[in-house]
């Protein structure tokens, strides 16, 4: 694998790398595809700003460039817009993004000691925006129409969310026919309790494409919801439900999207922590779905890795983060990449927790509290002139117990970027993601 890759990177055309960037809306995909780049693009003019990758590269030569989009049938990743709202005065978070897009960097790597003359490899490297709420529909290609209905519906039992959902699914005769309308305003009331229960900070919300439509107008196949029981109506969504999933495996073989080598799972896992037991734990279970599904890779089902050879044949490396992680301490966030790589185990592909911040927005400090010092983080928080401390308290390394919820956890304050030097060719601040960039591209270095 490694010579291979190595091997492929000498021929004239160079190698590409293909990284999946996925988490689910607000995870941080935009912000660390942003700093990625800007800091690699700051590297590759010999500035510090990713120690252990550089360290990898040792005196050797490094550059590193936006690629052009060719004829690629991808959507581009707007990385002058994102690095740009970083950039202003005072900082703006990128906006939010839907759907796929692509981020190309061409590198160019050097030879060491007596080889540096010879040409530099070239490798591009592509960075695939991936909505995690798409991914949550793999689970869905191994459960047929009855089996994701009772579990849905289950699901909603009791749940103030689903209220109105409920009413109008127990309150169709058993005669109810195959109608266009009532199969619309099912659907209308379900989307609309998966709106809530994400307010409500679940994110174990299934179909993901409901929450996080694909671009253009929804085709009239898209229109389903869980029904148990024999009603006809129960056929026609069952025939919905099936073409739905035919879509999701279409999608995933898309020519498009290619093969991804690496992939990167972003989780919001501090977030979740914050919100309670419930989401937490709901938090986790999304985790363990995805995680769970590129366990399929190497074992059953095999049918699944032969449906979607692209995600499930050919990755190599994966990365689980937990991304914001400048919201607690130094001495935290080993236990936040400790309580990840809790979640998330897939013993067939090498994979790895992190703990990162794409965009840095505190500093590390001291604080004596109640005579004692405390580890905590300083940072400016959005519409607030001074900056403020931030004590957010422990991170669990592992899923926490019943005693942990006792307590109220964790102070999350909206933090502002720091301001960027140079526009945002200086680099953006942040943790850890030079060690991550180092595990993805180990053998390519
Ligand atoms: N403190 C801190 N906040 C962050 C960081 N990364 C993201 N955030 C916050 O999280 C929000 C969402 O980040 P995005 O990068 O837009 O997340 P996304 O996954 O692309 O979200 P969607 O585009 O909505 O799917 C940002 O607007 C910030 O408020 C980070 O490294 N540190
Ligand atoms: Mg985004």
């Amino acid at each position: 694998m490694d010579f291979l890759a190595a091997a492929r990177g000498l021929l004239p055309g160079g190698s590409t790398v293909r990284v999946g960037v996925t988490g689910l809306a607000r995870a941080g995909k935009t912000a660390l595809l942003t700093s990625l780049a800007a800091n690699l693009l700051a590297a590759g003019a010999g500035l510090p700003t990713l120690p252990a990758l550089t360290a990898r590269l040792a005196e050797r030569r490094f550059r590193v460039a936006v690629a052009p989009s060719g004829a690629s049938g991808l959507p581009r990743f707007d990385y002058a817009a994102h690095v740009a709202a970083l950039a202003a005065d005072p900082p703006r978070w990128p906006e939010r993004t839907d759907a796929v897009s692509l981020l190309a960097l061409d590198l160019e790597i050097g030879w060491p000691g007596m080889a540096a003359s010879l040409p530099a490899r070239r490798v591009r490297l592509e960075f695939l925006d991936y909505p995690g709420e798409w991914l949550l529909d793999f689970p869905l290609l191994a459960q047929d129409f009855s089996q994701w209905s009772a579990a849905a519906l289950r699901r909603l039992d009791g749940r103030p969310e689903g209220r109105d959902f409920l009413a109008f699914a127990h309150g169709l005769p058993a005669s109810a026919p195959p109608d266009d309308a009532l199969a619309d305003a099912g659907h209308r009331l379900y989307v609309e309790t998966l709106q809530r229960l994400r307010a409500a900070n679940l994110s174990f919300l299934q179909p993901g494409r409901f929450l996080m439509p694909a671009p253009g107008p929804p085709p009239p196949w898209q229109s389903f919801f869980p029904l148990t029981g024999g009603a006809p109506l129960a056929g026609l969504l069952r025939d919905r439900y099936d073409r739905y999933r035919a879509s999701v495996r279409a999608d995933l073989v898309a020519p498009g999207f290619g093969s991804v080598d690496r992939l990167v799972v972003l989780a919001d896992l501090l977030s979740a922590l914050h919100a309670g037991a419930e989401a937490f734990a709901d938090a986790a279970a999304s985790l363990r779905a995805v995680a769970k599904a590129l366990r399929w890779q190497g074992g059953a089902p095999v049918w699944l890795a032969a449906l979607a050879p692209w995600w499930f044949g050919g990755i190599g490396r994966v990365a689980f983060a937990a991304t914001k992680a400048d919201h607690v301490a130094a001495r935290q966030r080993g236990n936040l990449a400790a309580l990840v790589g809790s979640l998330t185990d897939v013993p067939d592909a090498p994979s790895r927790a992190f703990a990162v911040a794409a965009v840095r927005c505190t500093e590390d400090l001291v604080w004596t509290l109640e005579g004692r010092p405390v580890s905590a983080v300083r940072g400016r928080v959005a519409g607030e002139a001074r900056g403020g401390r931030s004590y957010p308290g422990e991170v669990p390394d592992g899923p926490p117990g019943p005693d942990f919820w006792a307590h109220p956890f964790l102070a999350l304050p909206d933090f502002e970027p720091m301001r960027l030097a140079l526009g945002g060719r200086g680099g953006v601040p942040h943790i850890a993601l030079d060690t991550l960039l180092t595990f993805l591209l180990e053998d390519v270095l």
